[in-house]
């Protein structure tokens, strides 16, 4: 589904990314998982000789950089994940009066992307709050932010795994474009690390935490030298199990532990990577195409962040041998894969070099499927 010709011009005026301090290496994490890895074989050695159970197999930081193009991650806290008797963050629980985990991500971005917008919440009416998880089911996030920042008008959360930040940002395009709404925060707090299995060693290195923002308003409102017009947004989704997680409320009736085998993130890595990429790269071209631009004359991609071998395969498709990681800049090295909001980061970190006028295609590819794409244009103050 595509929406090229917006009845009102629509910007993304400024982006705002809040990265958490705390960072675990490659070698940390497996250190961690190696250790826990032995320890589980001792005590199970017994299961493991009958074939009852299988060995936990050790972990490889090479393995990790060479498989995925990933060196480190940030993380909310490092308590808990580094230790081999525990495998998980500790994230103390809080209070119902004080403001949840996420929130806390998703404010610290909004008001970064609006203090580089220049605007206040007062020019706020709508907040979406999209992410792969979310801390609970309602209130909902989006509310809860909405109150911290004192928002006149309304807000609501939604979820479609990595796509949740093309496709928030495109319901604030809609809404926008037809008037419904004047301004939208759209926050994306991603907070991976407590569905994480560490334990599994073939996804405990994938995920990091973090939280951006972006403020969407008509192009007439805009006021930085930071802000993209939308020239086009399209996205598709087709059904597939390869990337799961059977985690939700129905564990309790199905009297099964929430946290057992399929609860957790898994994936099919080999496949995901085979299928996708043809499906992302086919999706951008024709996306571009549609609003009369070739892929190649594209300054610049800001891709969805799962795998640097993905990303390297699908720049080449679109830009053949013009492509270079300036063009389709790696943020995952540093911040792993971070759902949906790999592609806003790189966005954040590296649009604001380009002159008016450059096109740049903001992309997500992930579970769902779904692909999400938004084509941009600078403005010129
Ligand atoms: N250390 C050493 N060896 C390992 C490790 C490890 N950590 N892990 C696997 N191996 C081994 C395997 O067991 C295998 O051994 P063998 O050949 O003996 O069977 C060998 O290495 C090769 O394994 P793979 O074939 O699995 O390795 P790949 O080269 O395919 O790399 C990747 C694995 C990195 C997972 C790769 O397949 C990949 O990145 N694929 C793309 C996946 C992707 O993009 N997924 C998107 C998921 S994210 C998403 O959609 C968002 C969901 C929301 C989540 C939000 C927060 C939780």
């Amino acid at each position: 589904m595509s929406q090229n010709k917006l009845p009102r011009a629509v910007a993304i005026s400024a982006t705002g990314l809040w990265t958490p301090p705390e960072t675990i290496s490659n070698t940390e994490l497996v250190e961690a998982y190696n250790t826990y890895a032995e320890a589980y074989n001792h005590t199970h050695s017994a299961q493991i000789q009958a074939g009852a159970l299988a060995a936990k197999p050790p972990s490889s930081a090479e393995f990790i950089e060479k498989a995925s193009g990933i060196k480190s991650r940030h993380v909310v806290t490092r308590e808990g994940i580094l230790d081999p008797t525990r495998m998980r963050p500790h994230l103390p629980e809080r209070r119902d009066d004080e403001l949840c985990m996420q929130a806390e991500m998703g404010l610290k971005a909004a008001r970064l992307a609006l203090e580089k917008a220049a605007k206040t919440p007062r020019d706020i009416d709508m907040v979406i709050v999209g992410a792969s998880y979310l801390q609970r089911a309602y209130p909902a996030i989006a509310i809860e932010i909405q109150a911290a920042l004192g928002i006149d008008g309304f807000a609501f959360d939604m979820e479609v795994a990595c796509s949740s930040a093309t496709f928030s940002l495109q319901r604030a395009v809609d809404a926008i474009s037809s008037g419904a709404t004047r301004t939208a925060l759209v926050i994306n707090p991603e907070l991976a690390s407590p569905q994480v299995d560490y334990t599994d060693r073939d996804s405990h290195f994938i995920f990091g935490d973090v939280a951006v923002a972006s403020v969407v308003e008509r192009c007439d409102d805009c006021h930085t030298d930071t802000a993209w017009k939308v020239l086009g947004t399209k996205a598709k989704t087709m059904f597939s199990n390869n990337i799961r997680s059977n985690f939700g409320y129905t564990a309790r009736a199905a009297d099964v532990d929430p946290f057992g085998p399929g609860k957790l993130f898994h994936q099919n890595g080999r496949k995901v990577f085979k299928e996708v990429c043809p499906i992302a790269a086919a999706h951008i071209e024709s996306h571009v195409r549609e609003l009369g631009v070739e892929p190649a004359e594209v300054q610049r991609y800001w891709l969805h962040q799962a795998n640097i071998n993905m990303n390297n395969l699908i720049a080449k498709k679109l830009m053949g041998s013009g492509a270079s990681i300036e063009r389709a800049p790696i943020v995952l090295d540093r911040y792993a894969n971070t759902g949906c909001a790999g592609s806003v980061i790189a966005f954040n970190l590296y649009s604001d070099d380009l002159p008016p006028g450059a096109r740049g295609v903001l992309c997500s590819f992930g579970a769902g499927y779904s692909v999400g794409s938004l084509v941009l244009e600078k403005i010129a103050l």
